[in-house]
């Protein structure tokens, strides 16, 4: 009984390691970046993390009394799209987003996350008129190795910042590890 405690102490413990808790969250917030145009293709890179703009332009506030990143609408038709990876695994957490009053309606923005190219799970946010935190909903907890946020189309200025992202601690480790503690139990227990 003394090992099937052990055991099952480890493979908790295993599974508290796996999710958020304890996990190293970052704030991209864009400010090391001078304002302007940023063209699809074109990269920035910020706390470990690659940040892709892709499909339209994009502005970055900074220097225009304007702290994160909104729609440029260089091709109307186009919506831009903001691609974040760091070559592992991550969460989202959550990002601030706002549509400023002067132009027009808050549209929506569409959250992406994304595990081997296949979709996980999507969140559709639509903006006010002052920047508000909005957190992860379907992608609460989901583990994935792309996040994709698209700005809505003819929509300037919908702004977002502080897009909060968290490091998942090696899952895949800790459940092996878990499984093996288990494995360990089983077979004590027949040897006695
Ligand atoms: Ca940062
Ligand atoms: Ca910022």
């Amino acid at each position: 009984m003394k090992h099937l405690a052990i055991g099952l102490s480890l493979v908790v413990l295993a599974s508290l390691c796996a999710g958020p808790v304890g996990a190293t969250c970052v704030t991209i917030d864009f400010d090391a970046y001078p304002g302007g145009y940023y063209n699809p293709g074109e990269t920035l890179n910020e706390d470990g993390f690659t940040i892709t703009v892709l499909g339209d332009q994009v502005l970055l506030g900074n220097g225009f009394g304007e702290t994160g990143i909104g729609v440029a609408q260089a091709n109307p038709s186009v919506s831009p799209l903001l691609r974040f990876e760091n070559g592992g695994l991550f969460q989202f957490a959550s990002f601030d987003l706002r549509n400023q009053p002067f132009y027009g309606q808050g549209l929506d923005m569409t959250v992406t996350g994304y595990l081997g190219a296949a979709v996980v799970a999507v969140d559709v946010f639509t903006p006010g008129n002052t920047y508000a935190t909005a957190s992860a909903s379907n992608l609460a907890g989901q583990t994935i190795d792309r996040l994709e946020i698209s700005l809505p189309v003819e929509d300037n200025f919908t702004n977002l910042d502080n897009v909060v992202v968290c490091e998942v601690p090696e899952p895949t480790t800790m459940a092996l590890l878990g499984a093996g503690a288990v494995g360990l139990v089983v077979k004590r227990r027949r040897m006695v």
